[in-house]
C-alpha cells in the first residue's frame, strides 16, 4: 500500500510541477495561441485572396501577403516570416504626445479590409509610414493614424463611472486601387461600439484578431493589441492587462488540468481508503 501512496505522490508530484511551468510561463503559451490564429486567420485571408484571384489578379499586395502565411502553421515557435516587409502585418507601436507627455497609447496589426460581392481587399497599415496624432481628455480621448491613403480614427471614452474605458467610435476613410488603375474611397464610420473596453487604469490587450465591423462590407481587423486612452502609468507605460475573452482559453487548459488532476486525487484516496479497510477487516477476521 505504501508503494502505492508514494507512486501517486510522484505522479501528484510532476503533474503539478508540469502545470505550474504551464502556469508560469503564462507568457509563452498565448505567444503560440497568438500564432494559432494568425494563421487561422491568415488562412482566410488566403481564401479571400483565393477568391479574388480569377477575378482581380492585380491585387499584388494581398498576393504577396498570402504566400509567406500558409507555411506558417508547421513551425510554430520562428518569427513570422517577412519576404516582402511592406506587405506583412507588422505591429505599431502609435503614441498620442500632449505637451510632450504620452497620454494615450496604442499598440497593433492593422488592417482595412473590404469585403464587398464584386470587391475583396485588404489594405495593410505600415506603421513605420504612419503617423500617429489625437487628443486626450478627461473622459475622451482620440487616436488618429494618418498614412499616405488615408487615415483611421479610434475614440476612446470612459464609462460614465468613470471605471471603464473603451473605444466607442471608429472612422477611416481610404483612397486605394484595389484592383489596378480603379481607385476608390472607402469612408467608413461608425459611432455605435464597443471595442477594447478595459479599466480605467488597466490596458486592453487581445492576441487574437477582432474583425470589427465598421460598415457593411468595411472591416477593420485588429491584432497582437494592446490598447489605453486613459491613466497610463507614471512611467507613461500601459498598465496592467484586461485580457479579451479569446485570450483566456488558455486558462481553460490549466484548469481542466487542474480538475482532472483533483478527480484522480479523490479516486486515489478513496481507493486507498477502501482497500485499507479492507485489510483492517481481514485483520479483524484473523
Ligand atoms: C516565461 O518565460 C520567459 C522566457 O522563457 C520569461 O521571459 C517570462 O518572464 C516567463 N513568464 C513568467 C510569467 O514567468
Ligand atoms: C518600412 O519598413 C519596411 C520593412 O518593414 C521597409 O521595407 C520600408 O522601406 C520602410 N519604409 C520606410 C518609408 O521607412
Ligand atoms: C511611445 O511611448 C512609450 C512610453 O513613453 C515609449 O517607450 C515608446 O518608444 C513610444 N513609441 C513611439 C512610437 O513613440
Ligand atoms: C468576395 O468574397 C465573397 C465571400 O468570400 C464572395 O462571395 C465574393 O464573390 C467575392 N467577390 C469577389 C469580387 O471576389
Ligand atoms: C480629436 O482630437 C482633435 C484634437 O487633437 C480634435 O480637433 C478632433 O475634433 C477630435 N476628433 C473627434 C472625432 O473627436
Ligand atoms: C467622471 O470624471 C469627470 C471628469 O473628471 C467628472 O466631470 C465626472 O463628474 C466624473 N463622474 C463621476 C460619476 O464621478
Ligand atoms: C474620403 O477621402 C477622399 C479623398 O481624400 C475624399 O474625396 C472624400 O470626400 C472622403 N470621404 C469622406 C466621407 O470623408
Ligand atoms: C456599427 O457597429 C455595430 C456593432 O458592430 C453594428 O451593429 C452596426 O450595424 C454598425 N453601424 C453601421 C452604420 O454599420
Ligand atoms: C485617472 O486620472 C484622473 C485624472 O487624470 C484621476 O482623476 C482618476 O482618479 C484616475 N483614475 C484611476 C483609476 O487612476
Amino acid at each position: 500500500m505504501k508503494t502505492a501512496l508514494v507512486l501517486v505522490f510522484v505522479v501528484f508530484c510532476t503533474f503539478s510541477a508540469l502545470s505550474l511551468a504551464e502556469d508560469k510561463n503564462d507568457s509563452k503559451p498565448p505567444g503560440t495561441i497568438q500564432r494559432q490564429t494568425t494563421t487561422t486567420k491568415t488562412t482566410t485571408t488566403t481564401k479571400t485572396t483565393e477568391d479574388n484571384h480569377p477575378t482581380q489578379p492585380t491585387t499584388t499586395p494581398k498576393t504577396t501577403t498570402s504566400t509567406p502565411k500558409p507555411t506558417t502553421p508547421p513551425k510554430p515557435p520562428t518569427p513570422p516570416p517577412q519576404p516582402t516587409p511592406s506587405t506583412t502585418l507588422t505591429v505599431g507601436n502609435y503614441n498620442v504626445t500632449v505637451n510632450k507627455e504620452v497620454c494615450l497609447r496604442a499598440q497593433m496589426a492593422l488592417q482595412i479590409r473590404v469585403a464587398r460581392p464584386q470587391l475583396n481587399g485588404t489594405f495593410i497599415i505600415q506603421p513605420n509610414i504612419t503617423k500617429a496624432s489625437g487628443h486626450c481628455g478627461e473622459t475622451k480621448a482620440n487616436l488618429t493614424l494618418s498614412f499616405k491613403e488615408g487615415f483611421i480614427t479610434f475614440l476612446f471614452t470612459k464609462s460614465t463611472d468613470n471605471t471603464t474605458s473603451y473605444v466607442d467610435a471608429v472612422s477611416f476613410n481610404l483612397t486605394y486601387a484595389f484592383v489596378k488603375g480603379k481607385e476608390e474611397n472607402f469612408p467608413a464610420k461608425n459611432n455605435t461600439l464597443h471595442l477594447f473596453s478595459a479599466k480605467v487604469g488597466r490596458c486592453y490587450s487581445c492576441r487574437q484578431t477582432e474583425q470589427v465591423l465598421v460598415e457593411k462590407g468595411l472591416y477593420l481587423d485588429v491584432s497582437q493589441d494592446q490598447f489605453q486612452g486613459f491613466n497610463l502609468t507614471k512611467s507613461k507605460e500601459f498598465g496592467l492587462p484586461d485580457r479579451c475573452p479569446a485570450d483566456q482559453p488558455d486558462y481553460k487548459v490549466a484548469i481542466g488540468v487542474g480538475v482532472t488532476l483533483l478527480v484522480l486525487i479523490v479516486i486515489v484516496v478513496v481507493a486507498y481508503l477502501v482497500t485499507r479497510k479492507r485489510r483492517t477487516d481481514g485483520y479483524q477476521a484473523l
